[in-house]
Order: structure tokens, then C-alpha cells, then sequence
């Protein structure tokens, strides 16, 4: 069997929800955590396709782009949907998430303390509402997955409200039951339960 490692900080940001599905999926992969206050690590940036983080190997193939990877590894897991238009459909829901991702780089970027305070209030006080909203109703009209079932999508999700947790210390889902919901499910899932428990936490 190819020998699986991923690379990615020792962060949650655009690795955890490969690291999820692949220890939901039983995978046994490297868990290469680089340390951003180490970074750039000239001799490992230079040897990524396009200098960032994530990326995937198995055997002697590597992959980059976290959605690259983690729909590839979710489709082995059978997470994603065979049927072209469901899988569209998650494509959709996944893209959503990145959308917010786009919103919060300018606050993790800012380095004055007061218009970072800014760039928070904003996104808590207008963005997450704006997105979150729609993904409670999705979740509400299809039994509390966005694809009637679980798929990489809640993995995505969910993994995305642990990073604005950590990064703004909220907990956005507590307004948004059937998120909250969700959260809760892809936290107690075998194995992924297991590797929660053994992971260190995570700091800004
Ligand atoms: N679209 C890419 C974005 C990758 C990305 O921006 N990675 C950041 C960490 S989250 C990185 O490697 N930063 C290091 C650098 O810029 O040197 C993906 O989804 O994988």
C-alpha cells in the first residue's frame, strides 16, 4: 500500500478537514505539521508546486489545493455522491465555505490591533449571519446534511466553524441549531472522535 502523508501547519485552517476524513476513513497517513513561526521553510516552500500548504502524497504522486485533496480522499471514503449533479450540488455548498474563507484572510493578515477588532465585528456582525443562515436552512431541508447524508461538504463545514472559533473565541454555531447539530456529529464520529482526543489544541 502507497505510504500517504500530508503536510500542512500545526494548525486546523485548510488541513483538518482532510485530516478528518482521512482518519474517519481508517487511512493511516503521516501527519506532517510544519511550525508557522518556523516558516518559510525554504527548502520545503520551494519544493511545493506553488509555494503553499497543503499538500498530499501518496507513494510517489503528490497533490496540492486543500479542496483537491479532500474531495480525492472523501471520494475513496465515499463521501462524495456518484450522481453528477449531487456532487455539483456539494461542489456548491463546499465553494460557499471557501467564499467565508476569503473573508476572514484580511483579519488574519491585519496586524493593527484595531482594525483587526474591526474586520471581526464586521464579519461576526454581517458575514457569518449572511452565510450561516443559509447553510441552517440547507441542513434543515435535507435532515441535517447537505446531501441527506454525510458527505465531505458537512466535513468542510464544520472544520471551517472550528477555525473561526479559534480564531475569533466564539462559538458561531450556538445560533445556528442544525449547524450546532452537525458540529456535534462529525465531532463524534468514529476515529475522528479518537483523533480530537489526542490532538493537541490548537492556537492562533
Ligand atoms: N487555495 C489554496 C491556498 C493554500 C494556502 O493559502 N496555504 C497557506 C496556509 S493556509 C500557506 O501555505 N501559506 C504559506 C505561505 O504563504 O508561504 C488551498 O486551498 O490549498
Amino acid at each position: 500500500m502507497a505510504t500517504k502523508k500530508l503536510h500542512y501547519f500545526d494548525v486546523n485552517g485548510l488541513g483538518e478537514a482532510i485530516r478528518y476524513i482521512l482518519h474517519y476513513a481508517g487511512e493511516k497517513f503521516e501527519d506532517i505539521r510544519y511550525d508557522r513561526k518556523s516558516w518559510p521553510i525554504k527548502n520545503v516552500k520551494d519544493s511545493l508546486p506553488f509555494g503553499l500548504l497543503p499538500l498530499y502524497e501518496e507513494g510517489n504522486r503528490s497533490l496540492h489545493q486543500s479542496l483537491a485533496i479532500a474531495r480525492y480522499v472523501a471520494r475513496k471514503a465515499n463521501l462524495v455522491p456518484t450522481d453528477p449533479w449531487e456532487e455539483a450540488v456539494l461542489d456548491a455548498v463546499v465553494y460557499s465555505v471557501y467564499d467565508i474563507w476569503g473573508h476572514l484572510i484580511p483579519y488574519i493578515k491585519e496586524t493593527d490591533p484595531v482594525k483587526k477588532q474591526e474586520i471581526k465585528k464586521k464579519m461576526m456582525d454581517e458575514t457569518i449571519d449572511y452565510f450561516f443562515s443559509r447553510f441552517e436552512k440547507e441542513l434543515k431541508k435535507n435532515g441535517g446534511y447537505f446531501g441527506g447524508k454525510l458527505t465531505w461538504a458537512d466535513f468542510i463545514l464544520v472544520t471551517f466553524v472550528e477555525a473561526v472559533n479559534l480564531f475569533f473565541d466564539t462559538e458561531i454555531e450556538r445560533n445556528y441549531p442544525a449547524v450546532k447539530a452537525l458540529v456535534q456529529k462529525i465531532q463524534s464520529l468514529p476515529r475522528v472522535k479518537d483523533y480530537i482526543a489526542t490532538r493537541k489544541p490548537y492556537t492562533v
